[in-house]
């Protein structure tokens, strides 16, 4: 596998301030954990995140999911973002036209860019779905991660598809800092390759899920974080579960870096 920049040395060379910020979290908190808080009440998520935040570079929201959504939730999600120092990620997975998701991202019940550091969105509709989100996007200095490559059997985002994704958001560095993939697309230092499948063991669920280990995504597959939800939400103790993947994925990192 290949070596990398260690992350205090990535946090001075990248341009996008949130990446900067990001790796900075990564730096001081010893984590490249990112947690997917997906369970459906406000109070579920709150509780689960206060535990797990100390832990964690990134919280990961499926906002759509919740039932009693409301705008204190968001307060109080940016209450524990500033108070254990991570970034809120929310994982939407935009795949319209630009004019479609720009309305997607800032309108709506949710107004996603008004209180996510990062979102995501798929790459098939075209460099479209990039510029629509930009437009309201990087006036508010946020982020967003192209899905390069997906964790499901059977998934279409391979071969071709992830090389133009990858060409996408060199092209739209701006605004695009990094990828949802398998593996490491690409040396650039600059962006930042998010992996979700992951346990502690690998296995999957009977929907089509393929987990591997914290070692495997980061030190074989040369990633950066590790994306974690049941492995975290269902342990009988989040809080420790979450210490156990910070630890193992720091650890494969420490491994695979250069010093
Ligand atoms: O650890 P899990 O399997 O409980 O949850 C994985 C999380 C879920 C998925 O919606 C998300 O990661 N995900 C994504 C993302 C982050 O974009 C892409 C993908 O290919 N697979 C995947 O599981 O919230």
């Amino acid at each position: 596998s290949k070596k990398s920049l260690r992350y205090h040395e990535r946090a001075e060379i990248v341009a996008h301030p949130l990446s900067k910020q990001l790796l900075k979290i990564m730096d001081s908190k010893q984590t490249n954990l990112a947690f997917s808080v997906d369970v459906t009440k406000c109070q579920q998520v709150l509780e689960l995140v206060d535990k797990v935040g100390p832990h964690v570079c990134i919280v990961k929201t499926h906002v759509d999911i919740i039932e009693d959504f409301n705008d204190d939730f968001i307060t109080a999600l940016q209450k524990l973002a500033d108070k254990h120092n991570f970034l809120i990620f929310e994982d939407r997975k935009f795949a319209d036209i630009g004019n479609t998701v720009k309305h997607q991202y800032s309108s709506g019940v949710y107004k996603i860019n008004q209180w996510a550091h990062i979102t995501n969105a798929h790459s098939v509709p075209g460099d479209g779905v990039v510029q629509g989100l930009k437009d309201v996007g990087l006036p508010k200095n946020r982020g967003c991660l192209l899905i390069a490559e997906m964790s499901s059997t059977g998934n279409l985002a391979t071969g071709e598809y992830t090389k133009a994704t990858v060409k996408m958001a060199e092209e739209q560095a701006d605004f695009v800092i990094g990828f949802i993939c398998t593996s490491r697309l690409t040396d650039d230092p600059r962006f930042l390759h998010m992996t979700p499948g992951v346990q502690l063991s690998a296995g999957g669920d009977s929907l089509g899920q393929q987990y591997l280990t914290p070692n495997i995504v980061i030190g074989d597959r040369g990633s950066d974080i590790i994306i974690v939800g049941r492995g975290i939400y269902k342990a009988d103790d989040p809080s420790n579960a979450a210490k156990l993947f910070k630890e193992a994925g720091y650890e494969a990192y420490l491994k695979q870096s250069v010093d």
